[in-house]
């Protein structure tokens, strides 16, 4: 559970920085279970001929660099979520079990349960990202799962249908997130309101009202979490180091509520009042977003984002 001058901190500027969130166990959990996926993506790639066979000793860095050089998507294979549109029934995502327990880890839903109370849904609006450095990137790439986030507020992010939603964002740093590899940054103070956001490149807060003044950014080592509000504006630093920078943004609701997200499938990570209703088993959660796919890659095209780029504020 957080303190209360962690809730008091929290309420006052928008966000937590927990350090320790995560245990090493379920860290290194996490990172096998993406180093054995993407052992089987570089070698699906080297039987196709498109990479050279791996050699001993070849770690997970080394796959992901000569794949991300070599212009594969290994993105989507390796995110926790579905993307936007396009969905079909060979669409890519990663649901197993490390991932599971790290989303359902009892000391993020101790701090969640501090936050918004004892009956919380896991959200499916959740990503992972893993960010190469800046200057191997395409100057084309505008993407934030590969250069630096626009400022936004997540709630700008979500569908209408979840404004009276009470939720937090935890973002997770699984390796160490500093100013130099791009870490999160956000806006201090108590935001109440939606600001204006724009469909120009990313989905982001109108230029004049992005509160560069406020910017605080918020370096954090691997297991350390930022949790924040969905009002608080919030961005990240772009990747200027040489390495890789690895995070997964969670997202938690009470209960009940809509997700603003609703076709993609929501699960009860703790309920203190039917601890029945929990979901404890990854092959369930798997089949929820199998299902899922199933589903939209039948359906059509269901937007994100309800912001319109003919707005004054987009000129
Ligand atoms: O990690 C990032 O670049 C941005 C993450 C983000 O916007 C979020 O966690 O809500
Ligand atoms: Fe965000």
């Amino acid at each position: 559970m957080l303190t209360e001058s962690q809730v008091e901190f929290f309420n006052t500027n928008g966000y937590l920085v927990v350090e320790d969130l995560v245990d090493q166990e379920t860290l290194e959990n996490v990172r096998a279970e993406y180093s054995k996926l993407m052992d089987q993506l570089y070698a699906g790639w080297a039987a196709e001929g498109k990479v050279p066979p791996p050699t001993p000793g070849m770690e997970f860095w080394d796959k992901l660099d000569i794949a991300f050089r070599g212009g594969f998507d290994w993105y989507q294979p390796f995110d926790i979520s579905l993307p936007h549109d396009n969905i079909t029934d060979e669409t890519p995502m990663h649901f197993g079990p490390a991932v599971f327990s790290l989303v359902r880890s009892k000391k993020i839903l101790d701090a969640v349960e501090t936050l918004i109370g004892s009956e919380i849904t896991s959200n499916p609006i959740q990503h992972v990202r893993i960010k190469p450095p800046q200057k191997a990137v395409d100057a084309s790439e505008i993407r934030a799962h590969v250069v630096a986030t626009d400022w936004h507020q997540d709630m700008g992010v979500t569908l209408p249908e979840a404004d009276n939603t009470k939720f937090v964002t935890v973002w997770l740093a699984i390796t160490d997130a500093t100013i130099e590899n791009g870490c999160l940054q956000v806006a201090t103070g108590n935001y109440k309101e939606m600001l204006p956001h724009c469909t120009k490149k990313q989905t982001g807060i109108a230029d004049q009202f992005i509160p560069t003044d406020k910017a605080t950014p918020l370096p954090v080592k691997a297991g350390g979490a930022v949790i924040f509000h969905p009002l608080t504006p919030h961005g990240s630093l772009s990747n200027n180091s040489d390495g890789y920078r690895w995070s997964f943004d969670l997202r938690y609701n009470v209960t009940g509520q809509p997700t603003g997200r609703s076709h993609f499938p929501e699960f009860v990570a703790r309920s203190r009042s039917n601890p029945e209703n929990e979901l404890k088993d990854w092959q369930e959660w798997r089949q929820l977003w199998s299902d899922a796919r199933y589903r939209l890659a039948r359906s059509e095209h269901i937007p994100q984002h309800r912001w319109d780029s003919n707005s004054p504020y987009c000129a």
